[in-house]
């Protein structure tokens, strides 16, 4: 399917020829060309020169281009453009606002190649009083400029699905809507995105364009097309959205979801059974007849596969275990019984013990442990061991009180910089669980850092490592820390390991879960909830430990109560350094 690769191609020119100040009018039939091969519904590469010449926008000349384009994988006059033009010039379009007559000045009347440029340019003061530059230009330059970079980095999932849910829905309110769905690594979960992609169907294309790029968090229109529009919304975020026939939908969503390596593998595997899958559907190799397409299981039941889970589809191995029949049966969120890592008000928590415990009930959980701070962490409120044992009384009292779900009362307790535990074995012995981490000393140097971790696994009281990198995604790396040790010592230890599900932390990643798995160690996926809202954060948690191919029984809190109790009545009673992880 060339049509995309063409149309960013043949807009690309236009952009140059018109930094160059070309003729306007081939100018303007090099975007037209490119908007109505966005258009298209057919691939470009599949069609004769009379069936290109239908196309609107289309003569001999850009019909020539486009079959150049096909048979040698480029557009010589095109390569040419570019060469007669700074790489960097072009960069310079993505800043909103900024279009090819002021780069074009830009680079003429202040020697600017490329946006680094444009920035220094801008912030020196070099810019102002340019013809038709004003000090509020230069102000919209450098924000542009800022706006451009956030827009190449990556996102956390967490700040970025919230918002496109919403405009999903909001979407839904304005539009006539057949089927919509998010596609692309928001689909797949990864912990990061670079931008939101969405697919959708409607009888009425145009419409939906119109409310898309009106949406309230569009700040720009990148692209305004017929079936595609591609919008910023804060922060640089791009949104991209695609309106496609009924009857592609299912070929279209499994396109965009992606990744790239596993759409390259289904394709490939297509072509060894005679079969084409692109973005409109399963076609059979030769005549074309269609097979499917309209539903998204169709793409991998024609392959003869079973339905490969969004959250593996990375080509990490996904596609030899469905041709082997050994996909794994993905835990779900539903299969969570209970949370091992949660606040109250005793330390840092928003919430009392009984709120807390409400709240996970009614989300269909039957057990939680309570794991206030330990004393050493006064920046938490940390509780002594007096105040540990007042607050068991208090959860005694609300067990009394249910009859269909439990508080278990635990700790998180803080594993010390040097390495010592911040509670005495006779505290501990009293609590039904205990969690262990790290919260200091996060410049040690890696030695030191695993030496601490590891010493409180060997620790017979001790069940869970939380947060065992402790970074906060965007805001503060890992401290070193030599996982594969951590998991190889969880495993003699019979310690489980967290993958902590709030969407700023995430840690375990999604490798190291499958990491842990392979090993033979088990997980508990806990939302370390501070506020009774973070309980919804759970879903997080369970998408990294999908990604990390685990199933139900690799997850300790998806064990009923009593099978939870047995495991932790049997970690204290083993001896240290025998028997095995799980
Ligand atoms: P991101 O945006 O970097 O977080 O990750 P993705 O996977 O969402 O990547 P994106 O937005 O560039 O593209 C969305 C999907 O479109 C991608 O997962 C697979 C498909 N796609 C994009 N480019 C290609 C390509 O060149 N070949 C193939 N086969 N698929 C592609
Ligand atoms: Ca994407
Ligand atoms: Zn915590």
């Amino acid at each position: 399917m060339k049509n995309l690769e063409l149309a960013r191609i043949f807009s690309e020119m236009a952009d140059i020829l018109e930094i160059r100040g070309d003729n306007p009018f081939k100018i303007r039939a090099y975007r037209r060309a490119a908007l109505n091969l966005e258009g298209l519904s057919k691939g470009v590469e599949t069609l004769s020169r009379d069936e290109l010449l239908e196309i609107p926008g289309i003569g001999e000349e850009l019909a020539a281009k486009i079959e150049e384009y096909c048979t040698t994988g480029a557009v010589h006059a095109h390569e040419k453009l570019k060469g007669e033009i700074p790489p960097g010039l072009l960069e310079l379009l993505a800043v909103p606002g900024l279009g090819p007559k002021t780069a074009k000045l830009l680079h003429e009347k202040a020697g600017v190649r490329s946006l680094e440029e444009l920035e220094r340019a801008a912030a020196s003061g070099k810019l102002a009083g340019l013809p038709g530059v004003g000090e509020k230009t230069v102000e919209n330059i450098l924000r542009g400029v800022a706006t451009v970079r956030r827009g190449q980095e990556r996102h956390p999932l967490g700040l970025i699905l919230p918002v496109a849910a919403a405009m999903v829905e909001e979407l839904r309110k304005r539009a006539r809507l057949g089927r919509i769905s998010l596609a692309g690594s928001i689909r797949r979960w990864r912990e990061t995105v670079k931008d939101i992609d969405i697919v959708a169907t409607s009888s009425e294309p145009g419409k939906v364009m119109d409310a898309f790029v009106r949406l309230p968090e569009v700040t720009a229109v990148v692209m305004h097309g017929p079936t595609r529009s591609s919008v910023t919304i804060r922060d640089g975020v791009n949104v991209d959205l695609r309106v496609v026939p009924e009857e592609s939908y299912g070929a279209a969503l499994a396109y965009l979801t992606g990744s790239k390596g596993h759409n390259i593998r289904i394709r490939d595997l297509a072509v060894r059974q005679g079969l084409k899958v692109n973005e409109y559907g399963i076609f059979r190799e030769g005549d074309d007849t269609r097979l499917g397409g309209e539903q998204e299981e169709d793409v991998y039941r024609l392959l003869g596969l079973p339905f490969v889970a969004p959250e593996l589809r990375e080509d990490l191995g996904e596609v030899e275990a469905a041709l082997a029949g050994r996909l794994p049966q993905l835990v779900e969120a539903g299969d969570i019984r209970g949370d091992l890592h949660v606040h109250s008000r005793w330390s840092d928590g928003a919430h009392s013990i009984e709120e807390v415990a409400d709240a996970a009930r009614k989300r269909g959980l039957s057990y939680l442990a309570i794991t206030d701070h330990s004393q050493g962490l006064g920046v938490a409120r940390g509780l002594t061991p007096e105040r540990l044992r007042e607050q068991r009384r208090e959860i005694e009292a609300l067990n009394r009180k249910f009859s269909d779900f439990t508080i278990l009362h635990g700790t998180e307790m803080d594993i010390r910089g040097d390495g010592s535990l911040d509670f005495p074995d006779e505290v501990l012995a009293e609590l039904d669980l205990v969690v262990a981490s790290i919260h200091s000393g996060f410049r040690q140097p890696q030695e030191r850092i695993t030496a601490r971790i590891c010493a409180a696994m060997r620790h017979p009281y001790v069940d869970i490592i939380a947060h065992p990198t402790g970074r906060l995604l965007g805001e503060r790396d890992p401290y070193p820390v030599d996982l594969e040790e951590v998991l190889r010592v969880a495993r003699e230890t019979g310690t489980a390991i967290e993958i902590n599900a709030y969407p700023m932390r995430l840690d375990l990643t999604d490798t190291w879960a499958r990491r842990a798995k392979e090993l033979g160690v088990l997980l508990a996926v806990n939302t370390d909830t501070h506020a009774v809202g973070q309980f919804d954060t759970l879903a997080y948690g369970i998408a990294v430990a999908r990604r990390g191919w685990l199933e139900r029984d690799d997850i300790l809190n998806a064990r009923e109560l009593p099978e939870l109790r047995a495991w932790l009545a049997a970690k204290r009673a083993r001896k240290p350094g025998k028997g095995k992880g799980r």
